[in-house]
């Protein structure tokens, strides 16, 4: 009899883990911990239009969005899930100001978690597949006192874990820990996440783009030209390329994953440095798509090499297939050289 193995998330973890001989156990608490509250927020996703969880709140956050409640609830979810067994010391989300300082339960915590608790929220009353994605580091401040600013603005290429959840037809969670990218796709019959995309990796180059065209206007000349090129008829190309613009970051993204492509955001008069923030959105999906052979710049330079400023900072994103992302650089290499500054 040919045996069909069934790998849960949770097995998963396991066997990761056992990769690390020196591994304590709790690097993997942190991974279940995040699962367990993707498996609460995805219920309550799911029966949203049902009960009075969708709406808009009256307060706003640090980005001066106004906070939809299923925004601050699955913030609440993932904040009392992962505050738990003293392994985190301090947590940062796109909906909190400033550094979730943890008790000092917590200061024996060796890791810090960041994340955006629902990408995409404007989409949430369309019924539009939204997502949480999150990053994971060790801390930098001495184990045993409080957490510190310090311990949350690292570059992204110190990320030890990160990955992201998207609650769309079905609901999959997306995780890299440095060794290849893996996805599960969510069984509510049996309340398990199932592996369902091993070692995901992304096409070397792509035909479809993702931007928000309407801020044409307020784009720099390079992307003009670069999407224009995009949208030039040449078999050999494989152009045009197809615009698929969803509007929440995590479907676009896991998207162009799945079939290759380029997503982009860049800087627009509205939001001149671009409007995706690094910390809890950028990096983690950085090192996502360059574990599935990929890359991701702002502009200029790798994602994960930017040393963060500030908690809520934001960056300008190009990532997606290696050949795409490489092509568009290569439009803002030459605009540069015809640029007197
Ligand atoms: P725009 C959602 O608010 C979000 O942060 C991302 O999920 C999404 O990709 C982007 O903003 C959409 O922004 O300006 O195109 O509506």
């Amino acid at each position: 009899m040919k045996f069909q193995s069934i790998i849960t998330i949770d097995r998963h973890f396991i066997d990761q883990e056992k990769k690390f001989p020196y591994a304590t156990g709790e690097f993997t608490k942190i991974l279940y911990n995040l699962s367990l509250a993707a498996k609460i927020v995805t219920r309550d996703v799911r029966k949203a239009g049902l009960v009075d969880i969708i709406g808009i709140t009256s307060d706003s956050n640090s980005s001066g969005e106004v906070q939809k409640k299923l925004d601050m609830y699955a913030n609440d979810v993932f904040v009392n899930v992962m505050n738990h067994d003293g392994i985190v010391c301090a947590l940062a989300s796109e909906e909190v100001d400033s550094l979730i300082e943890l008790d000092e339960s917590a200061w024996g915590g060796r890791y810090v978690v960041m994340f955006d608790p629902l990408d995409g929220s404007s989409n949430i009353d369309a019924n539009v597949s939204i997502g949480t994605i999150f990053s994971i580091y060790k801390r930098q401040s001495p184990v045993g006192g409080p957490s510190q600013l310090r311990d949350v603005l690292q570059p992204g290429y110190k990320q030890i874990g990160a990955g992201y959840i998207i609650y769309g037809s079905s609901t999959m969670f997306v995780y890299t820990t440095g060794n290849g990218v893996h996805g599960f796709t969510y069984d509510p019959s049996c309340g398990e996440f199932l592996l369902s995309h091993p070692n995901m990796k992304t096409p070397k180059k792509g035909a479809i783009y993702s931007i928000n065209e309407g801020n044409w206007n307020s784009f720099d000349p390079a992307t003009q030209k670069y999407i224009s090129f995009l949208k030039e008829s040449d078999k050999e190309s494989n152009r045009p390329y197809t615009s698929r613009y969803i509007g929440s970051l995590v479907a676009d993204f896991h998207r162009n994953l799945l079939y290759g492509g380029i997503y982009i955001y860049p800087g627009t008069a509205k939001s001149p440095d671009g409007k995706l923030r690094l910390l809890y959105e950028c990096n983690p999906l950085a090192m996502v798509i360059e574990q599935a052979g990929g890359k991701a710049t702002n502009g200029q330079k790798r994602i994960l090499d930017i040393t963060p400023k500030d908690l809520h900072e934001r960056t300008p994103l190009f990532i997606g297939s290696p050949d795409d992302v490489d092509q568009a650089m290569d439009f803002i290499r030459e605009q540069e050289k015809h640029t007197v500054t």
